[in-house]
C-alpha cells in the first residue's frame, strides 16, 4: 500500500516534468463539431458542412459526432488536413492576390488605459489577410447559409500575445485594410464575428464542463471588449495562458457591396507576463437562445416551452422573447460582468442569476452610412419594402459591470430571454428575402 502511494507520486512528479502535449487538431475539430456552445450557429452549421463534404461514407452529415472523428469504434475518419485546408482563409480553390501591406504583424501599443495594472503590457496582432468576396459571388458559403458576400474561415495555431505563461487582462478586435485604416459596415465591410478560441491540456471548457477547447471572446460589428477584469474592480482576475496552449481564430467577415474587400483582423490584447496565482481566473461563460443548442450528451428539454425560432433559428414571430437553456454554477465564483450580442430587430436581452433580474442589455441602432450599394439595390426584396442598407443597424449594446461582483454559489443558475419587437426595428433579410437568423448571446465574466 505505502509502495503503491510512493510509486504513484513518484510517477506524478515524472509526469510533470516532461511539457504538457497540446492538443491535436483532429480533438480540436472533434470538440468544436460536437459542442454547438463554442461556436455561433453559421460557424458551427458551415464546418459541419465542410466535415460532411469531405465524408466519403456519408455518416458525418448526422448532426453530433459522438465517436469522435478518430476513426474509433465505426466511428468515420475525417481527414483534418483537408478539412482544414478548405477552413483556411485562403481556401482550397483559385488564389486570388491580396494587396501589399506594409503594417507590420505584431506592433506594440499603449495599453487602452482603463487597465490600471502597472505591469500591463498591450501587444495588437494582426490576423489575415481575409478575402471578403463581392456580393454577386457564389461561394460555399452563400450556398449553405442563403446569404451574400460571406468568407468564413478557421485558423489554427493563430498567434498568441506570449509565447509562454501569462494572463490576459482585456482583448478587442477590429479590422482593418492594407494601408491599416479602419475597415467598417460604412465602408462595405460587414464585421459579423470573430470567436478566439482556447485549447490546452488544462483548459476546462466553463458552460458544459467537457472539454479542452473554449471560446474565450467573441465580438462583431459592436467591437465588444472582451474582458477577463473589470478596470475598476477591487476582485483581481484574468484569464492565465500556458505554453501548451493553442489558439483558433474562426473569422466571418461580409460584404455589403459587390467588390472585392481584403481586410486584416486584429487583436489589441492587454496582459502581464508570468504566472499570476493571486489573481481570480476570469471566465466568460456563454449562454445563447436557438432551438438546438445543448451541451454534449444531454438531452434537456427546455423549461420556456416551444422555441420561437426555427432550425435555422429565423424567427417565426414579429414580437416574441426566447429563452437560453439554464446554466448551473459548477463551483463558487463572482459575477463581474456580462452584457448581450443581438441582431437587427432586437430590443434588449435580459439576464438573470436564478430568477432575479441582473442586468437589462440594451442594444443601440444607428443609420448605416454604406454607399456603392448598386450591388445590393439590383435585388427586388420580398416580405417587405427595405433593403438591408435601408435600415437602422445595432451599433453597440450596454454591458453591465459589478465591480464589487455578484456572488455565485455553486448550484446557483444563469439563463437569459433575448426580447424582439420586428415592428419596432426591421430586421436584416437573408437573400430569398427571409428575415435573416437572430441571436441572442450573452457573455458573462465569472472569477473562480
Ligand atoms: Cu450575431
Amino acid at each position: 500500500m505505502h509502495l503503491t502511494l510512493v510509486s504513484l507520486v513518484a510517477g506524478a512528479a515524472a509526469l510533470s516534468l516532461a511539457p504538457p502535449a497540446p492538443i491535436s487538431d483532429r480533438e480540436i475539430v472533434s470538440s468544436l463539431l460536437n459542442n454547438p456552445i463554442l461556436l455561433p450557429r453559421s460557424s458551427h452549421k458551415l464546418l459541419q458542412a465542410r466535415a460532411a463534404q469531405l465524408d466519403p461514407s456519408g455518416t458525418l452529415t448526422r448532426r453530433q459526432f459522438p465517436g469522435g472523428l478518430g476513426g474509433a469504434g465505426g466511428a468515420p475518419k475525417l481527414d483534418i488536413g483537408s478539412l482544414l485546408g478548405l477552413l483556411s482563409p485562403k481556401g482550397n480553390g483559385p488564389q486570388p492576390v491580396p494587396p501589399n501591406s506594409s503594417v507590420p504583424e505584431v506592433r506594440n501599443v499603449p495599453a487602452k488605459g482603463t487597465w490600471k495594472d502597472p505591469g500591463a503590457k498591450a501587444v495588437k496582432i494582426r490576423y489575415g489577410p481575409y478575402r471578403i468576396p463581392p456580393t454577386s459571388e457564389k461561394n460555399f458559403e452563400s450556398e449553405v447559409l442563403n446569404v451574400q458576400g460571406m468568407a468564413n474561415t478557421f485558423k489554427m495555431g493563430a498567434k498568441k500575445p506570449c509565447t509562454g505563461e501569462c494572463t490576459i487582462l482585456a482583448i478587442f478586435a477590429d479590422l482593418e485594410y492594407a494601408d491599416g485604416s479602419p475597415a467598417t459596415n460604412a465602408n462595405g465591410a460587414w464585421f459579423h464575428h470573430t470567436v478566439l478560441l482556447n485549447s490546452g491540456p488544462k483548459v476546462l471548457e466553463p458552460n458544459c464542463g467537457t472539454g479542452r477547447v473554449e471560446n474565450i471572446f467573441m465580438s462583431g460589428n459592436e467591437r465588444t471588449t472582451g474582458g477577463f477584469a473589470l478596470p475598476d474592480a477591487k476582485i483581481k482576475s484574468g484569464y492565465s495562458i500556458t505554453a501548451a496552449d493553442s489558439f483558433i481564430l474562426s473569422t466571418e467577415l461580409m460584404n455589403m457591396q459587390n467588390m472585392e474587400k481584403w481586410v486584416w483582423l486584429t487583436i489589441h490584447y492587454e496582459y502581464l507576463d508570468g504566472p499570476h496565482p493571486d489573481y481570480r481566473q476570469g471566465k466568460t461563460l456563454w449562454m445563447t437562445i436557438g432551438p438546438e443548442i445543448r451541451c454534449p450528451g444531454t438531452n434537456i428539454t427546455s423549461p420556456w416551452g416551444p422555441s420561437n425560432l426555427t432550425m435555422s433559428q429565423q424567427p417565426k414571430t414579429e414580437v416574441f422573447s426566447e429563452h437560453s437553456f439554464p446554466w448551473r454554477a459548477p463551483q463558487p465564483g463572482l459575477i463581474l460582468g456580462t452584457g448581450g450580442h443581438m441582431h437587427d430587430g432586437g430590443v434588449g436581452v435580459e439576464i438573470f442569476k436564478n430568477s432575479e433580474l441582473i442586468c437589462n442589455s440594451v442594444p443601440h441602432y444607428t443609420k448605416s452610412t454604406g454607399h456603392g450599394m448598386g450591388g445590393m439595390r439590383r435585388r427586388q426584396l420580398k416580405g417587405g419594402d427595405y433593403n438591408n442598407l435601408e435600415i437602422l443597424h445595432i451599433e453597440k449594446q450596454d454591458p453591465c459591470n459589478f465591480p464589487d461582483g455578484i456572488p455565485l454559489q455553486k448550484g446557483d443558475t444563469m439563463h437569459l430571454q433575448a426580447n424582439y419587437n420586428f415592428k419596432k426595428y426591421p430586421g436584416m433579410k437573408n437573400k430569398k428575402g427571409e428575415l435573416d437568423e437572430v441571436m441572442g448571446i450573452v457573455g458573462t465574466l465569472v472569477a473562480f
